[in-house]
């Protein structure tokens, strides 16, 4: 099933997409194999289907976020454009069943690579941590006196293991990369990974959005060139963090574009809920569903420059 893994139960009853199969659903997003009227599965192509759940604080909120899909969705397909003088993508077709318009992809089935990619402009999370432990983040030695926010001289690629589902993804050293992808796929990976983080700060960041950091997916051409394919979604606020311009102020957590809202909320008396209580979240208000959608078409808007 070429690069497909099985390991985890879907969070939702699949859809029945007519001439699709259900083949795996993660945390928001769920892929589908098209099937011929024999039942034959195509092994060339998945249809990458966008749903509108939100995790928060490791948690699936209820309800759903309308529109998310779809904007997240076209947000991808646009950055597809934009970065495909820089690396191939896997983008066949947006001609897809009706139930699923707009927030569904036909795309190439690759096999793909078993790191994750990540790059870093600013310094936050795990990064931090790292930094303030060892003064270096994946093997790169930064400057002193870097705090919560801080923008990196230049991006740095901290790539991660693919965890299950469910589990946290691993730091990985440089020689673990070497040793999983080899070396000349290693150095193609670091350098495009940051390359897109680059491509996609010089075109947000005119327009009053910080990409701190992403993580995008790869697979390998099925031509056998060895050449690398960008696929699954790319520099969307759920695979990276989007900090709004004018409230970036290095020394404190920065607020998050798309999930403030629901954070305050949920961290906010009027929630009741107690996040170190182990318990699943209260649902979320009206008012947060609505400002949080809003928000990821802001988002979409802003950085394309165009409606929604
Ligand atoms: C693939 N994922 C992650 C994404 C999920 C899981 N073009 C491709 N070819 C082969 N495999 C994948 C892709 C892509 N994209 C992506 N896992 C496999 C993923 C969305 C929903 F449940």
């Amino acid at each position: 099933m070429c690069g497909v893994t099985t390991s985890d139960a879907p969070s939702d009853l699949p859809l029945d997409l007519p001439g699709y199969q259900h083949v795996y659903s993660g945390k928001v997003r769920d892929l589908y194999a098209p099937v011929d009227s024999q039942g034959e599965v195509d092994p060339d192509r998945l249809l990458l289907v966008a749903s509108n759940r939100l995790s928060a604080y490791d948690w699936m909120m209820a309800p759903e976020i309308p529109d998310k899909g779809a904007v997240l969705t076209r947000l991808s397909l646009w950055w597809f454009d934009q970065l495909s003088d820089l690396v191939p993508n896997h983008v066949v077709s947006t001609d897809v069943p009706a139930v699923v318009a707009g927030r569904a992809v036909l795309v190439r089935r690759l096999e793909m690579l078993k790191v994750e990619a990540i790059a870093r402009a600013y310094l936050t999370g795990g990064g931090l941590e790292e930094y303030r432990a060892k003064g270096s983040v994946s093997g790169v030695r930064l400057p002193e006196g870097l705090v919560d926010g801080s923008r990196l001289p230049e991006p740095v690629f901290t790539p991660t293991t693919k965890a299950p589902v469910g589990e946290h993804d691993l730091p990985m050293t440089p020689a673990q990369v070497e040793a999983e992808l080899g070396v000349e796929v290693a150095a193609e990976m670091s350098r495009l990974t940051r390359a897109i983080l680059v491509r996609g700060n010089e075109i947000a960041s005119r327009r009053g959005i910080l990409i701190a950091d992403t993580k995008v997916e790869f697979g390998l051409c099925p031509d056998g060139s060895g050449g690398l394919v960008l696929a699954d979604e790319v520099l969307t606020p759920d695979s990276s963090r989007f900090w709004p311009a004018d409230q970036w102020a290095p020394g404190h957590p920065q607020p998050s574009y798309d999930k403030q809202f629901v954070r305050d909320w949920l961290t906010s008396p009027e929630s009741g809920w107690d996040r170190s209580s182990g318990e699943a979240p209260p649902e979320l208000p009206p008012h947060v569903v609505e400002q949080t959608r809003e928000k990821y078409i802001e988002a979409y808007e802003r950085v394309t420059g165009a409606p929604f």
